[in-house]
């Protein structure tokens, strides 16, 4: 008997019609084909090549360090000496004590006791407890009602807690979850990928992307009565890509909706300190709504955070939490073994985690630098959005809603006919055609909000409004500039 080694005779055991169909069916706009097609430009550019722009600038992502935003300098401090144990030793603390104030050293020491091991240790599978500790009394500092560091689990960034979240609410095809459009489409990803059923409810966008918890009730029903187990709600505040910032007695109405119509209640609030307009609309989190709550004893809670977002933006390693409240012990139990089974969360992540939550205080030496930092790129990114915003509603057709919180714009465009029969003719949907010509003509990369899902025959794209400060005139020039022109070709 011969052996057929000859590879290409044999066809591929794997194939894309053989394969898991969910996740051939998923789809995740934000790092899809336009993604892809700026990074090609990029390569270009890098080779020589002659484009109509200099650089590619990726607003398709909140990926701030990717745009040259500086990380916290103590928190950086903390994590290298985490890193290198090594400078921590007797002799080397002269030298050492010239290059980190002494609260980064000791707030080191005191990390890499609390996590026992070297750092390059498996933890335990829902985070080094004393991390844990240090975002329970976060959460209670922030909310003025206590958490349990047992009902937190540390996770890598906050999308790895919302999967296993989504998994373990999904029982089969039937099981629905309520997800806003538009969305941030990690929630439709990863319910296609479990096979399970999206339940969309729809924000306003005329009251600023506003939430109608009687629609949302109608729409349970609705979906009920069709068969679907409507099981959670999820509630991205602030909103992704909306950027709207709910208001507390919405609160306590949804969190009244949750427990009539029987939902779990998962509260994505990654951008928590992406708040824009603080006195008119502040964050409050689910958490503390649900403790005033007549119901605070009975309504499932899952809330998210991340060290992604917010000032810090450290996207790249991986940090975040979620809390659970008035979970089920059996379940609490099987999302133990879940967590177990991918053993433990990378622990520099949980270590900046842990940093986010506990940041220097008054009068510690690393504050004053720390809080200067902090409000100065806040301030900035406060600026840049209402420049951003203005922009936008200054272009012909355009409408944009403020964003009071997160990261992102997602301005309304209303296209000419014939750009609307272009698009038609390349197959392409109307938004989706708009993005692309921007990228090709000025190096923007936003994302078409048919990758978030939006209102029939409304179309929009999402862009960050992250591009640093020094560059952001040129930014909104080029922007403005690729619509008169597209607005000019289309409209004749
Ligand atoms: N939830 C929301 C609402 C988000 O916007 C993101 C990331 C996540 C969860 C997950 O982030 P981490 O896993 O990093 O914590 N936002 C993506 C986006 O729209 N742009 O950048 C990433």
């Amino acid at each position: 008997m011969t052996l057929n080694y000859d590879n290409e005779a044999l066809p591929k055991v794997l194939t894309v019609e053989n394969m898991n169909p969910h996740i051939r069916e998923m789809e995740y706009a934000v790092r899809g084909r336009l993604a892809i097609r700026a990074e090609e430009l990029r390569d270009a550019l890098a080779q020589g090549e002659k484009l109509p722009f200099k650089t590619v600038v990726s607003c398709n992502i909140g990926n701030p360090q990717q745009l040259n935003q500086k990380p916290i300098t103590f928190f950086r401090q903390v994590v290298s000496l985490c890193e290198n144990p090594d400078l921590l030793a007797p002799e080397k603390e002269a030298i050492v004590s010239q290059l980190y104030p002494i609260d980064a050293i000791e707030r080191a020491r005191q990390i890499l006791k609390d996590v026992g091991a070297s750092i390059g240790a498996y933890s335990h599978s829902q985070g080094v407890p004393a991390l844990r500790k240090s975002v329970a009394d976060f959460i209670a500092e922030r909310d003025g009602h206590p958490a349990d560091p047992n009902s937190i689990y540390l996770t890598q960034g906050a999308s790895s807690g919302v999967q296993n979240i989504l998994s373990i609410l999904t029982q089969n095809e039937k099981s629905g979850i309520l997800i806003p459009i538009p969305q941030y489409p990690l929630y439709s990803a990863t319910l296609t990928l479990l096979g399970a059923t999206p339940v969309p409810y729809y924000l306003d966008e005329e009251t600023g992307w506003s939430l109608d918890v009687e629609e949302i009730r109608q729409t349970v029903r609705e979906a009920r009565s069709k068969g679907t187990d409507v099981r959670a709600l999820v509630i991205i505040n602030p909103g992704n890509p909306t950027g709207q910032c709910l208001d507390a007695l919405n609160m306590q109405d949804v969190l009244t909706l949750c427990h009539q119509e029987r939902l779990v209640l998962l509260a994505d609030e990654v951008y928590q300190t992406n708040i824009y307009e603080p006195e008119q609309r502040p964050f409050v989190s689910f958490k503390k709504a649900l403790k005033e709550h007549p119901q605070h004893d009975t309504i499932e809670l899952v809330s998210f955070h991340s060290i992604s977002k917010g000032m810090i933006g450290e996207c790249g390693r991986r940090g975040g939490y979620f809390e659970c409240c008035n979970l089920d012990k059996g379940v609490m139990d099987q999302l133990y073994k879940m967590a177990s089974v991918s053993l433990c969360p990378n622990v520099s992540g949980q270590i900046m985690t842990s940093l986010m939550v506990t940041p220097p205080k008054q009068g510690d030496p690393s504050y004053e630098l720390y809080h200067k930092e902090m409000t100065g790129l806040y301030e900035s990114l406060r600026r840049r959005s209402k420049k951003l915003e203005a922009v936008f509603n200054d272009l012909e057709g355009v409408t944009c809603q403020p964003a009071m919180g997160s990261m992102y714009l997602f301005p309304r465009i209303r296209l000419p006919e014939k750009a609307l029969a272009r698009a038609a003719e390349l197959n392409q949907k109307p938004d989706a055609f708009y993005c692309d010509l921007m990228l090709e003509a000025t190096g923007v990369c936003v994302v078409p909000g048919s990758g978030f899902a939006q209102k029939d025959g409304t179309w929009h794209f999402r862009s960050t409004f992250l591009p640093p400060e020094e560059l952001f005139d040129d930014f909104c020039n080029g922007i403005r500039k690729f619509h008169q022109d597209f607005m000019n070709e289309y409209n004749k």
